[in-house]
């Protein structure tokens, strides 16, 4: 039988929807070739395990097990660089994704008549009632609007994470995909210069079988940041922009921390003059500030590579608060240079601010959200 189609399978915590996956993979796909390629970010369940497992019996199951990496986005793509079939789905392991459309996908690729096949969870026929979280529904109009506008294709789902496309196409322009994010299907149509040809399947979306959802942005969120990558993440890199807008929001919550500090205790003088209540109220400002950042951070700038649990949590913290501690001397010290140097203030505090912000980012980036 020749290979025709490779399943790529991210995980992350999924192990006990494996091996009912991948039967219905099999009893989907009868006669056609395929492999299934289950890329697991090392999750702590032992999915990894649990794969080669599945594979060691059937070899048309393969495992990339990666270490200190995260994202849904990169584990797509180098799932769909693993494997020498011509044509490549990508899917959920969670059971939200039906097999049963995966032939007909195939059929509308292999064709010739459409470059891409996907299925969309708002086509006409498709269903979401079964999914259950009505908090996360449809993209509106206007974002559908935009999303056609960078990819020149009409699409009623253009957040979907399960789809087909040639294996070719995808090589073609694999280095170029921002991997960043969890909307693949989005990134590959706008990445590809000319528009594509898709076709849509209606799905029924199901809730995930087993474990929990790990990406709880917004659907409007995630695909602002989408557009902004694909717009601008050349000149300011997106994460960086979030990473400077939380950064800006938490001055604001400095500020009022510190006010409302300065306000309830603002008038004695403690430890004889040599501490006061404005040196406290900065700390508790500043700490406080700091935790909001690091909570926005990990929240949405680095919601794909999220830190979770209670001993994660607390080691992210605090590598954050040695981190930002660090970005502070860099501020005031370019800050102070500057003034010497004749600068005036104002624009040397802007760039003893952006000093270290960079700094901040590219640390915290590797330190705290990178590998470890
Ligand atoms: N390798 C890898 N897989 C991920 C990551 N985040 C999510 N996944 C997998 O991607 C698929 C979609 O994620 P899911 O949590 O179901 O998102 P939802 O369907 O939007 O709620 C699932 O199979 C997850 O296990 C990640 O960081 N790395
Ligand atoms: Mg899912």
């Amino acid at each position: 039988m020749t290979l025709q189609l490779a399943i790529v399978l991210p995980t992350l915590n999924e192990r006990g929807n494996l091996r009912p996956l991948v039967d219905r993979l099999d009893a989907a796909m009868g006669e056609i070739g395929w492999e299934a390629i289950i890329v697991d970010d090392n999750s702590a369940d032992g999915t990894a395990d649990e794969a080669r497992a599945i594979s060691l019996e059937d070899p048309r199951v393969r495992v990339i097990q990666r270490i200190g990496r995260r994202g849904l986005a990169s584990a797509a793509i180098e799932g769909m660089c693993a494997t020498a079939a011509p044509v490549v789905a990508v899917m959920d392991a969670d059971h939200q994704h039906d097999p049963a459309l995966l032939p007909q996908m195939l059929d509308a690729v292999q064709s010739g008549e459409y470059e891409l096949a996907y299925a969309s969870r708002f086509a006409e026929g498709a269903s979401t009632e079964a999914w259950g979280r009505p908090d996360r529904v449809k993209a509106s109009g206007f974002a559908n609007s935009l999303a056609r506008r960078v990819t020149g294709v009409e699409l009623s789902d253009p957040m979907s994470g399960y789809f087909m496309l040639r294996a070719d196409i995808l090589r073609a322009d694999a280095h170029r995909l921002s991997g960043v994010g969890f909307k693949i299907l989005l990134d590959i149509l706008a990445t590809v210069d000319r528009p594509l040809r898709v076709k849509e399947f209606p799905l029924h979306f199901a809730a995930r079988a087993e474990g929990e959802s790990k990406l709880d942005r917004t659907v409007v969120f995630e695909f602002l940041v989408g557009l902004y990558d694909k717009w601008l993440g050349r000149i300011i890199p997106t994460r960086f922009a979030l990473f400077g807008t939380i950064g800006a929001a938490g001055v604001v919550v400095h500020m009022a921390v510190l006010a409302s500090f300065l306000g309830l205790f603002g008038r004695p003088f403690l430890f004889g003059g040599w501490i006061t209540a404005f040196d406290i109220g900065q700390t508790v400002a500043a700490t406080v500030a700091m935790t909001f950042n690091f909570v926005l951070n990990n929240a949405l700038t680095y919601a794909d590579k999220r830190l979770s649990g209670f001993s994660e949590l607390a080691r992210g913290w605090a590598k954050f608060a040695l981190t930002c501690s660090v970005g502070l001397l860099a501020n005031v010290g370019v800050a102070g240079l500057l003034l010497r140097f004749g600068f005036h203030p104002y624009p040397a505090a802007i760039i003893g601010i952006a000093v270290g912000s960079v700094w901040n980012f590219a640390l915290s980036s590797r330190f705290v959200w990178g590998r470890y």
